[in-house]
């Protein structure tokens, strides 16, 4: 790309707005702004896009997919600015014409089409790709409405549309000409040729159009631009199909109108298993198509292409892919089997059991009759396979077919050449309990790749003042080798360095406060510990845990007036599955109790409780900068991996924990002084389920704090409740409280009384929080890529055809 000095992109962003909407931009929305600018920037690296994809197809270099439902984006616009390398050149120029980069940029809608860590997950993992300089492309779906909009009404979670492309969308390019054909129902038949060939026929499909939008995943400063491909539905035209009725066209429109708002929790829709099918086979169709124009030997597929499939909503690759290559292309069962094996790898990112896909066979039958035969016969010989090796009962757990369901995860595990846990902790459970008859199988299957978070939007986009200093002290390095911030420990006793610490996150926590001052109407102190737990609303991420705390805290402050402790704001954001009714209760009692306590004088404000609404990515973006201490608090064994942990330390904040996820990891290389440990560990956690002796109702009745505690949701203490305190109360103690919330409350509420001595002595807290910054080098995503491409999808040493010889 050529550079471009502040008088040259004045001239051309007064041009291009010009073009664009024929008016002076200073007249002009911030959506408009945003607009022109966007379109500018897409100039600049429209050239090296091209150039990539070509010089990818010319070296035949193998290139990964990464089929994921879920991308979450954020705001494009600084990310591609900062990695084209003009974030500042822009910022001044904007600033010359009279406008703010900031609200300019705020003009931009914030895709949400993802859940959340899953799907942040893969668009850090986009941009490592192309920022590693590495062949890697996204597949996945463009949904019209992406996660819903959360509002509060009295406290309560509202769902609203989130229309994000109702003012267009500037990055995406839509491609027609690389439509592909996807068939739903109607019936199969095999009939052999003359020559004894098996020929598949269909008869009555629905076919829809899959058309892809790409956009372009700008890597940093490299001149690569990857591409992420998202297939929106379409009803065919051409003049083999009748002009469609109404419950046609909305029966097309729907595959891609909505992401489902569920996270680790999924119901078994018809719709969904559409929306599975339809990108899966779209993605395979034109990841072969592409293999074709290579004219190369099939057998070299796994050499070209690698495909990775993001949790197992993308396992019906599996099947796509032998389809493909038997029915269509000609292949035997045994090749076709081979190669699909080599060419395809999995991800899984949970244990819980109710996130475990399957669907029934009957529904897979009457939407996909084809891809039903063919899984059938993986399974059969799967079994057949197996068995005289394992004996019947190991084999038949490991079956895809079982109780009329297919399970997914067993499928994605037999179909794939590698499968991947997200941290240590959460591979060794996978190899240990949930999946460890298939580690008997399989073992060399099984490996880890810890979670990494992309350090550019998560520390040079999302904070420059910390970007600033470390710039200034360890040099520009770590911004290419994030491994590099580990310098910044030499400076573990400067002054100066640590009051530079503190007055950034004093910034930053400024910058929050003033979000929350206009947007929520509280007034918060930028010098009281700012206390976060930002992530999914779940019973395992134990929010309520959080909750539990600050009542006791409440009560202390009740009882001792005039105590000295340290202000706390707790900071929560969080969506709950609107199906997710405990969620939901417990999103209301946190905006109860913010309602109690931001209103009660008497506090002196030494808390306050923020919930913000509508918990996303650009709010990560504000509220992770200002973060003072990180809640990764869930039942040991419980979160795969977490990805918010790693940014909040990045950014300097201290982590109170279970040792769970990639928490465990943090701690090793932050060292036990640097992090707050509480709670029981995994494998206590496991001995306590075997005895099966847990009452905590016992803990309740013995135990005059958490009494306390617990009283007040039942006693009317909490204005503003209906059902909630009691069927909250209940789950803690008359169901026996499933996440040992009650077991871990005591070494939790000591862990937060060591916070509040800590966080008095400002210069040791600064530099602890100065080590956790040096310590995050290791969980910069372009690692965690590395890891994979060398790994598992061997993108460096392909098979060329000449060693075939
Ligand atoms: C998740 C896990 O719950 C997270 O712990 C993990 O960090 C993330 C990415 O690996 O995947 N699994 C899931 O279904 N949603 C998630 O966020």
């Amino acid at each position: 790309m050529q550079k471009m000095d502040v008088s040259q992109f004045k001239d051309r962003y007064k041009k291009k707005f010009q073009e664009r909407f024929a008016f002076n931009y200073e007249n002009a929305t911030k959506q408009e702004q945003f607009v022109a600018l966007g379109h500018l920037v897409k100039d600049l690296y429209s050239s090296d896009w091209k150039e990539t994809v070509d010089t990818y197809q010319e070296n035949k270099q193998k290139q990964v997919y990464y089929f994921s439902m879920e991308f979450l984006p954020g705001r494009m616009l600084k990310s591609n600015l900062l990695n084209l390398g003009i974030l500042d050149v822009v910022q001044e120029g904007l600033a010359e014409l009279g406008l703010d980069l900031d609200e300019v940029a705020s003009g931009e809608m914030d895709p949400a089409l993802g859940n959340g860590g899953l799907g942040r997950l893969a668009s850090c993992f986009m941009d490592s790709l192309a920022s590693t300089g590495l062949p890697g492309n996204g597949n996945g779906i463009r949904y019209r409405y992406g996660l819903f909009k959360q509002k509060f009404i009295d406290g309560h979670q509202i769902e609203l549309p989130e229309n994000w492309l109702r003012n267009g969308n500037v990055w995406e390019v839509r491609r027609e000409n690389k439509a592909v054909t996807v068939r739903f129902g109607g019936q199969v038949s095999l009939e052999p040729d003359n020559e004894g060939n098996m020929h598949v026929t269909y008869h009555n499909t629905q076919n829809i159009l899959a058309v892809p939008y790409d956009t372009a995943m700008v890597g940093y400063q490299n001149g690569t631009v990857n591409n992420l491909r998202l297939w929106s539905a379409e009803i065919p035209y051409g003049e083999e199909y009748l002009f469609p009725t109404e419950e046609e066209r909305n029966g097309v429109k729907q595959i891609t109108e909505y992401l489902y708002p569920d996270d680790s929790n999924y119901e078994g829709l018809l719709l969904r298993l559409k929306q599975e099918y339809f990108f899966s086979s779209a993605g395979v169709q034109s990841v072969v198509r592409y293999f074709k124009q290579l004219n190369l030997d099939w057998s070299y597929l796994p050499d070209k292409i690698a495909i990775h499939i993001n949790d197992t909503h993308p396992t019906l690759a599996i099947p796509e892919l032998m389809r493909i290559l038997m029915d269509e292309e000609g292949l035997s069962w045994e090749q076709a089997w081979e190669i699909t094996k080599k060419t395809i790898s999995y991800t899984n990112h949970t244990i819980l059991q109710e996130a475990m896909e399957r669907w029934s066979i009957d529904m897979m039958n009457l939407l996909l009759p084809r891809i039903t035969q063919i899984i059938m016969e993986i399974n059969r010989r799967h079994i057949e396979k197996k068995t005289p090796l394992y004996g019947e009962d190991l084999t038949n757990r490991t079956a895809i077919v079982a109780n009329g369901e297919i399970k997914m995860a067993n499928l994605a595990i037999i179909g794939s050449h590698s499968i991947n846990g997200v941290a240590k902790l959460h591979t060794n459970i996978l190899i240990n309990h949930t999946l460890h008859d298939f580690y008997l199988m399989y073992p060399n299957k099984f490996n880890n790749k810890t979670n990494g978070v992309t350090m550019r939007r998560w520390l040079q986009i999302s904070n420059p003042g910390l970007t600033d200093l470390l710039d200034e002290t360890i040099g520009t390095e770590w911004k290419t080798n994030a491994n590099d911030i580990i310098l910044l420990k030499a400076y573990a006793e400067d002054k100066e360095v640590l009051a530079r610490i503190d007055a950034v996150k004093l910034e930053n926590k400024k910058r929050f406060a003033k979000y929350v001052s206009e947007e929520m109407d509280i007034e918060i102190d930028p010098n009281a510990i700012f206390d976060v737990q930002i992530k999914r609303l779940h019973a395992y991420k134990r929010q309520l845990l959080n909750v539990l705390h600050i009542l006791d805290r409440y009560q202390y402050i009740k009882d001792n007036p005039g105590v000295d402790i340290p202000k706390r704001v707790f900071i929560f954001g969080a969506k709950a599955a609107p199906s997710y009714h405990y969620a939901k209760q417990i999103i209301k009692l946190i905006n109860a109790i913010a309602e109690m306590i931001n209103n009660d004088s008497s506090l002196n404000d030494l808390i306050k409780v923020v919930f913000v609404e509508n918990y996303g990515v650009s709010l990560a973006e504000l509220i992770i900068p200002a973060a003072d201490v990180s809640e990764q608090i869930s039942l040991a064994g419980k979160e795969a991996s977490g990805t918010s942990n790693m940014k909040l330390m990045a950014n300097g904040a201290l982590t109170i924990a279970t040792m769970d996820g990639a928490t465990v990891e943090i701690y090793d290389y932050v060292g036990e002084e640097n992090i707050y440990i509480f709670g029981m560990s995994n494998e206590e956690v496991q001995k306590l389920n075997a005895a099966n002796s847990y009452n905590s109702r016992e803990i309740y009745e013995k135990n005059p704090a958490v009494k306390r505690v617990l009283n007040m949701l039942i006693d009317g203490s909490i204005p503003g409740l209906e059902d909630e305190g009691q069927d909250i109360f209940d789950s803690l103690v008359k169901y026996n409280d499933e996440y040992y919330l009650l077991k871990d409350f005591d070494s939790y509420i000591n862990a937060h009384k060591q916070i509040d001595k800590d966080f008095r002595n400002r210069e040791t807290w600064n530099r602890r929080a100065l080590l956790n910054i040096a310590s995050s080098g290791p969980f910069s995503a372009d690692y965690t890529i590395e890891r994979y491409a060398d790994e598992i999808w061997k993108l460096g040493a392909q098979r060329e055809p000449e060693d075939l010889i």
